[in-house]
């Protein structure tokens, strides 16, 4: 029986992380009492981590900002939310006015994906902005997944995910979801998933510079040196062709560009390559004998194989190697989610690449957006289109991109900043004007995003437990306040209207209605579809089913195949020859370790540290390193070190380990809290320090522009005790 027998009760998704995981709340008199796992939720099914019980000391808070403040010459004041639109208004427009429309920049963060009033209303303010100069955390994140979507199957958001529940042979690479919990595939309770893989004969093999939690629990786990997977894919793909193991079954009539494939792949045979990843020939043979010989397998590669400086090969390869050997488009293959809210709709996106470029280095525009690596430097650097202001929404670049000190210096140096954000944090405090939304569990929620990368269809929409805490505005709200005042189009009576029955429910309700289960799919009434106040029955969410085959109806490429070799991907094989085949040999400096980031069960991001419940015990934020690497640096275990590299310089406590591969280092990413202005008290009292004071900007890859972070060269010394 409950610990709480006359608690009010509250189902909701937890939306801190894309697993989508149920809770059950219990409250009562605006307290809460406890928050468990949902047993009832068809997809997670009791699944929770310690992030989500977490989400009351958010809501709790004493630092989190509950009205705007304003940066003045004797510190931060509160000001009214009408006055801080106006004055928002007031600035975007002068700067525009005298610097053209592309001197505003903005910057959306991960939490923007978790939140569906954001999505409706984001997209909106960019296009009353019209500004180029317009960036986000895909960037530092999942931007090759969406690249390879887009050129081999024509959108953008067309995302097969591992069809975990299913698979024989799961390989992964780059990933740690015992610790993350999944991304780019929303997986709720991956460690019963994993069980039940292994429990039917299945396994898990797992490619990881370091021994992760995940990699602890494979049947196999392979070091490799970091930013080299391409090489691995290459060449099982290689060993696949050569032995005449390529098995195209259904898929033969639904693609093309073979034959290229096949003669890129000649020329990577694992000897050729096994120097280089550090992967033993036997072994890279052995993985792509058992991949191709399993009856069924799905490769997976994330943020590891994402953020490196070929991370568009990378992905593009693990497409190739699952087509190959018939497991796309397959049960217990990659499969298509179908969420009851499409978010791929209309046609190709395909043009929507390189239309501009940055000014100083000329990174190429993806679906409206440039990489926020050169963020910093398009404001630092002079001439038509720098950017003069910036809008930040839900985002924390300071910790979270490349060379945060430099972009600390340019952020300096706008004539204007906002921030929509709950904190006062390392990026906000450089902000003129704060506006802080309600959040958690003060919001209801939809996943928009997230249902279109699950690993089971189901909808479910969460009413919001508490209401706004007073004086803070959801961030829709904040959003179409600071649309009506920059919207200088006049407006139809029809817009008008149109404009003010607008809120995210409603929008909701309309593409639930009209979405693959709704009511009115395609304009024919369907009795049993449905809407939002049917899912609103269902507090723990419906069940759609398992995934299911959509090819070829699904893709979006003109002649509706999938073009396994896209130009604008294979051209970029020959940097790859010309980097690490060349016969000039760059000198490393004395930069002689490769650094890789993780992540932690009991860390979000940037933004998580202010919860004592989940920072409290020993110190998490230190540089792992194997027990060689540290011998020959004389380095003492637990004794705080120098780290290095081209761009900064921080000091950390080390950890030495043989998790790590010889030659690999890696700090969690997140920290760095101990900045001037920052208002966070407990993770102030242990604030770690920022991996991204280390990252480099100008290491990117180059087809994207996408974040290299993989592998970044640092030099590790002990600091002499005086
Ligand atoms: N070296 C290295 N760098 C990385 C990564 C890595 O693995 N290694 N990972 C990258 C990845 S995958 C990502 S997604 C990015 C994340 O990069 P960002 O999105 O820039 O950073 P977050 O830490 O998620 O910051 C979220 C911000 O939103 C605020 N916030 C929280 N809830 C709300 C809300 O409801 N509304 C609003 N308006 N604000 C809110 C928080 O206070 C915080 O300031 O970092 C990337 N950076
Ligand atoms: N607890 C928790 N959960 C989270 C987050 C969080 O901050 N905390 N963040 C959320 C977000 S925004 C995202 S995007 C997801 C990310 O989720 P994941 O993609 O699972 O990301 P990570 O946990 O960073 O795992 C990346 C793994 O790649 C390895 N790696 C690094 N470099 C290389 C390389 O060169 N090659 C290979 N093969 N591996 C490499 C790292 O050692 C690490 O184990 O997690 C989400 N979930
Ligand atoms: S795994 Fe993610 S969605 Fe699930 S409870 Fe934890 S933070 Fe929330
Ligand atoms: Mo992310």
């Amino acid at each position: 029986m409950s610990k709480y027998p006359d608690a009010d009760v509250h189902y909701r998704t937890c939306n801190l992380c894309e697993a989508m995981c149920g809770l059950v709340i219990q409250h009562k008199n605006g307290e809460i009492l406890s928050i468990k796992g949902d047993k009832e939720d068809p997809l997670s099914q009791g699944h929770i981590c310690p992030k989500a019980i977490a989400l009351q000391d958010i809501y709790k808070d004493p630092d989190r900002l509950k009205q705007p403040i304003k940066r003045t010459k004797d510190g931060w004041k509160e000001i009214s939310w009408q006055a801080a639109f106006d004055e928002v208004v007031k600035n975007i427009q002068t700067i525009q006015k005298k610097h053209g429309n592309n001197s505003i920049g903005m910057y959306a963060g991960n939490p923007s994906v978790h939140n569906y009033g954001t999505i409706l209303f984001g997209a909106q303010l960019a296009r009353v902005l019209r500004t180029k100069n317009k960036f986000s955390a895909t960037s530092v994140d999942q931007l090759p997944h969406h690249f390879v979507a887009q050129f081999m199957l024509g959108h953008w958001l067309l995302l097969p995910v591992p069809d975990i529940d299913r698979t024989d042979f799961f390989l992964v690479l780059g990933a740690n979801p015992m610790a993350s919990n999944g991304s780019m595939m929303t997986v709720p309770n991956f460690p019963r998933r994993l069980r039940a893989l292994q429990e039917r004969g299945g396994k898990m093999i797992v490619i990881d510079p370091r021994k992760s939690e995940t990699a602890l629990k494979a049947d196999a786990h392979h070091f490799i040196q970091p930013g080299t997977d391409v090489f691995l894919l290459l060449a099982m793909l290689h060993i696949i062709f050569k032995e005449d193991r390529v098995q195209l079954g259904e898929l033969e009539k639904h693609i093309k560009g073979l034959d290229k494939v096949r003669k890129i792949v000649q020329n990577f045979s694992p000897e050729r390559v096994e120097s280089i990843c550090k992967i033993p020939v036997k072994e890279i043979i052995q993985l792509a004998r058992d991949f191709s010989d399993a009856k069924t397998a799905s490769c997976y590669g994330r943020m590891g194989v994402s953020v490196q400086a070929f991370g568009t090969l990378c992905q593009w390869l693990i497409y190739v190697l699952n087509i190959v050997t018939n497991n796309f488009n397959k049960a217990g293959g990659i499969m298509f989610p179908k969420p009851a809210v499409p978010v791929v709709r209309g046609g190709s996106t395909m043009k929507k690449f390189n239309r501009w470029q940055s000014r100083k280095r000329q990174l190429p525009e993806f679906n409206g957006e440039l990489p926020v690596a050169s963020l910093a430097e398009e404001i630092l650097e002079p001439g038509e289109g720098q950017i003069k202001a910036l809008i930040v929404s839900a985002g924390n670049p300071i910790l979270s991109t490349p060379n945060g000190q430099q972009l600390d210096r340019a952020l300096e140096q706008l004539d204007f900043m906002v921030s929509i954000d709950i904190y006062l944090n390392e990026t906000s405090r450089h902000a003129n004007i704060i506006l802080p939304p309600a959040t958690g569990i003060e919001t209801d929620h939809y996943d928009l995003v997230f249902n279109n990368l699950s690993v089971r269809n189901i909808v479910k929409y969460s009413p919001a437990l508490f209401a706004p805490a007073k004086n803070t505005r959801y961030d829709w709200q904040i959003y179409k306040a600071l649309i009506n005042g920059l919207n200088q189009k006049r407006l139809s009576f029809t817009q008008k209207l149109i404009k003010a029955w607008s809120t995210p429910q409603r929008l909701l309700n309309a593409t639930l209605l009209t979405g693959p289960y709704g009511k009115w799919y395609k304009g024919r009434y369907n009795r049993k579809g449905i809407s939002l106040r049917s899912v609103k029955k269902h507090p723990h969410g419906l069940d759609l089913g398992a995934l299911k085959p959509c090819l070829p109806k699904c893709l979006r490429t003109e002649d509706r195949k999938i073009d396994l070799s896209p130009s604008v991907i294979i051209d970029d094989i020959a940097r790859l020859e010309a980097t690490f085949f060349s016969e000039t040999k760059k000198d490393d400096n004395g930069f002689d370790l490769a650094l890789i980031s993780r992540r932690q069960q009991r860390s979000n991001n940037s933004w998580m540290h202010n919860s004592t419940r989940l920072t409290k015990g020993k110190n998490r934020c230190t540089l792992m390193i194997h027990p060689k690497d540290a011998k020959q640096r004389k380095l003492k275990n637990r004794a705080t070190v120098e780290v290095s590299s081209a761009v900064g310089k921080i000091a950390l406590e080390v950890e030495i380990t043989d998790e790590m591969f010889p030659g690999a280092v890696c700090i969690p990413h997140g920290y760095g809290h101990d900045r001037d202005g920052v208002k966070l008290q407990v993770a102030q009292a242990n604030p770690g320090v920022s991996i991204n004071d280390l990252s480099d900007d100008a290491l990117v890859d180059e087809l994207t522009g996408n974040a290299a972070f993989s592998g970044t060269p640092v030099r590790v010394r002990p600091i002499p005790v005086p």
